[in-house]
């Protein structure tokens, strides 16, 4: 069984990837990766040089690396990951995420037409529903949600699901496609809330929180979201769409907080800043079918899966601090200087 694993140098990516090694021993590995900001080789040097891994830099957008890639490999099933994944990059510059997003998925899908794959799987999101109200508890996500998107990467995401489901009907194409909350653990880039919380905290420098810090999400530990994709790829069915959510939703200004206690630091350093543009409130997803149909439920409760996490960041501080003493930089100073 080979798998082509997109953007597998990434966060949610290169967790997969691990979990993947490990649960089939059976499996070889091919990932094809970008190499943007977002990704990082160095998370993958342990397992470089093994015989089941292997790592190939291309863009998804590259129709002849991506046709040479597969015309090597014969690959049975792809899974992608690949995208450009922050919300707020996506407000500064929306055309790099149309671009990887959409497009990049577009030439992913037909060269598994073209090479006859069994199984191509979207690594989709929560966001493409839009958002829910504060003051609803009782309203969810599930599959059958409109799509309602906010924000480009979000629009992004949407068209590309749009397009797989499309890909699905008019040609046959065997695709599934996920819907994850947001995902936590090890690895991630500290663009986003948590590891920018973490690594800001541990440099005792500001912790922006947009707005109040009353916007809500549905958080997951990055290995059960892995599990689902792996269940999924085994026993989902073709042309369908898996939400995957553990009911663990959590105020921003909440997580924050909780971060400082872990680390021992003090509120003060929270500091409110302007909001984001179009900032959704609250997500949910309902994870009824993926449950009921696959038997998934997530194993990591969040009270350890944030000590786990936050532990993490303090054993592997060479993995962060270069990224955030680099390029970075600039990105933080454009980002959160003067907001
Ligand atoms: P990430 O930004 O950490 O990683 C993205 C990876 O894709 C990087 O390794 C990058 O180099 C690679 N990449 C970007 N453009 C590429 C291109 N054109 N060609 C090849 N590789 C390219 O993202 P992540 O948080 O790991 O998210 C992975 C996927 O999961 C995305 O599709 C995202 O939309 C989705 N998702 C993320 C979350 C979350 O909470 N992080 C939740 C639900 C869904
Ligand atoms: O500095 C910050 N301050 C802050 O208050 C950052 C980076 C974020 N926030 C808020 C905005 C959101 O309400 O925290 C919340 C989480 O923000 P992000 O980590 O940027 O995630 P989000 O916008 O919810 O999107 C994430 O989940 C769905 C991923 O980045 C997406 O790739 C995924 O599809």
């Amino acid at each position: 069984m080979t798998i082509i694993v997109t953007g597998g140098a990434g966060f949610i990516g290169s967790n997969f990837i691990f979990y993947m090694l490990k649960a089939h021993l059976d499996y070889r590995i091919v990932c094809l990766d970008k190499l943007t900001y977002a990704g990082n080789l160095s998370t993958l040097a342990p397992i470089m040089g093994k015989a089941d891994f292997r790592f190939v830099r291309a863009d998804i957008c590259d129709r002849e690396a991506v046709d040479g890639l597969f015309a090597e490999e014969k690959p049975d099933i792809v899974v992608n990951f690949a995208a450009e994944s922050h919300v707020d990059r996506s407000i500064e510059d929306p055309g790099i995420f149309l671009q990887t997003n959409i497009l990049g998925t577009q030439v992913l899908m037909d060269t598994c037409r073209k090479y006859g794959v069994k199984r191509f799987h979207q690594v989709s999101t929560d966001e493409v529903y839009g958002d829910l109200p504060l003051d609803r508890p009782d309203m969810l996500f599930t599959e059958e949600t409109p799509i309602h998107t906010s924000s480009p990467y979000s629009a992004s995401k949407a068209g590309a699901d749009l397009l797989v489901m499309a890909y699905h009907r008019t040609y046959g194409l065997p695709a599934t496609i996920s819907r994850c909350s947001n995902n936590y653990g090890p690895y991630q880039f500290p663009e986003k809330l948590i590891p920018l919380m973490i690594a800001n905290a541990l440099n005792d420098k500001p912790l922006p929180v947009y707005g109040e810090g009353l916007n809500v999400r549905d958080w997951l530990y990055v290995e059960d979201h892995c599990r689902a994709i792996d269940l999924i790829l085994r026993s989902g069915k073709v042309g369908e769409i898996y939400n995957i959510g553990g009911h663990n939703e959590m105020r921003n200004i909440d997580i924050v907080r909780l971060i400082c206690k872990e680390l021992g630091k003090p509120e003060s350093l929270i500091t409110h800043v302007t909001d984001r543009k179009g900032h959704d409130m609250r997500y949910a997803i309902d994870p009824t079918k993926i449950h009921t149909e696959l038997g998934w439920l997530p194993e990591m409760r969040f009270e350890d899966g944030i000590k786990k996490t936050i532990r993490w960041y303090l054993d592997n501080r060479p993995w962060w601090e270069k990224i955030v003493t680099g390029e970075y930089q600039n990105y933080y100073r454009k980002m959160y200087g003067g907001r």
